[in-house]
């Protein structure tokens, strides 16, 4: 395999994200967010990180760090990311995004994060428990996004407010150092129909990794067996399927099997409710199961290859981290001089 080189890419445009590497990847992360990495690395410069810092605002064991790192980056590979056309990386390895943090720390008002609703869900009603890290993390993405001047950024629609707020950074930099222009105000990808995979136990609640139920998510190490197990039980209600997607309102669970057949096969969510009209959820889970499988069994058996050998994808990190640091040097060298520090 030859080192990592940019590649060719419409006008200024870049594309930005990263997963943390705090548990096992799902379904929900895979939709909402690595197969449009995979896609749009053909369509502008691409930069996808590990978010090795963001991990810590959540106690993660230093044994296993390393090796959780190892497995988002073979999560990427497997999932069609090509080192010799996107930049992949570990967050830790590019100082510049946290020094960047810091600026941002300083430009970010307390009012702006009090309100974002991540937070909150994380942190529920024990908020002075958590980390600071956890509380600055959206500061910190902003810091990931604007280190490389990106100007568009996929992910799953629970991030739309981080995205505004990196937004609300970038304005309010550019204008309180009268540098008008200096970063982007970069774009959220969230469009697709894997934006938001819901629980396979409650309808109301994300797909997450940190879910304690494991029955709640497809992971992507999964085998066919787990797979077809995890959909088997999904929670349904007794009801048939009707012929019109808007009358699954009020059925979240039944509306969320829907939409993930939909975002496996590639088809309209109405066009699989057709499919399936009148019918209950005995005909539909099986086939979901075996669609499910199809898809996601080869990616599983993808990671376990890469993953034999370590040293390879540890090849891949470094020659992704050299170019990462490569392009946010300049960018933090004109932020310093910006803000007036007294360093070269
Ligand atoms: N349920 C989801 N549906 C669609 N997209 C999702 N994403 C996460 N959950 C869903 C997207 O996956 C990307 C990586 O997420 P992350 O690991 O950085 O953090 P997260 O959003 O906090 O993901 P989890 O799985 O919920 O992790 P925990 O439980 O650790 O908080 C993001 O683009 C996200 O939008």
């Amino acid at each position: 395999m030859t080192d990592q080189a940019p590649a060719p890419y419409a006008g200024n445009k870049r594309v930005l994200s990263g997963v943390q590497p705090s548990g096992d990847l799902h379904l929900g992360n895979y939709l909402g967010a690595l197969v449009k990495f995979a896609r749009l690395q053909h369509e502008m410069e691409t930069f996808i990180f590990v978010a090795d810092l963001h991990a810590i605002t959540a106690w993660q064991d230093p044994k296993k760090l390393k090796q959780q790192v190892r497995e988002i980056a073979a999560a990427y590979l497997a999932t069609g990311l090509d080192p010799k056309v996107a930049t992949i990386f570990a967050q830790s390895a590019v100082p510049a995004h946290a020094e960047l943090a810091w600026v941002f720390n300083c430009v970010a008002r307390l009012g702006w994060l009090d309100r974002m609703t991540q937070f909150k869900d994380k942190a529920g009603k024990h908020k002075e428990r958590e980390s600071v890290g956890l509380y600055t993390y959206p500061v910190l993405q902003a810091a990931d996004i604007l280190i490389y001047k990106a100007t568009h950024v996929p992910v799953g629609e629970d991030q739309r407010q981080h995205l505004e707020l990196t937004r609300d950074i970038a304005a309010k930099f550019n204008h309180d150092f009268d540098a008008e222009g200096f970063f982007p105000l970069p774009e959220a990808l969230t469009q697709g129909p894997g934006a938001r995979i819901m629980s396979l136990r409650d309808g109301s609640v994300k797909m997450s990794k940190s879910d304690p139920s494991d029955n709640s998510r497809i992971n992507l190490t999964d085998d066919a067996d787990a797979i077809s197990q995890k959909i088997r039980k999904a929670r349904t209600d007794a009801d048939v399927l009707p012929e019109k997607l808007e009358d699954l309102a009020g059925r979240a669970e039944a509306l969320n099997l829907i939409g993930v057949y939909a975002a496996l096969s590639q088809r309209a969510a109405q066009d699989v409710l057709s499919e399936f009209a009148g019918q209950g959820f005995g005909a539909l889970k099986p086939k979901l199961a075996d669609l499910a499988v199809s898809v996601m069994g080869p990616i599983g058996g993808e990671m376990r290859r890469l993953l034999a050998d370590p040293a390879e994808i540890d090849r891949i990190l470094g020659a992704g981290a050299e170019r990462a640091r490569a392009v946010a040097a300049p960018t933090l060298a004109e932020v310093k001089k910006i803000v007036g520090y007294w360093g070269e």
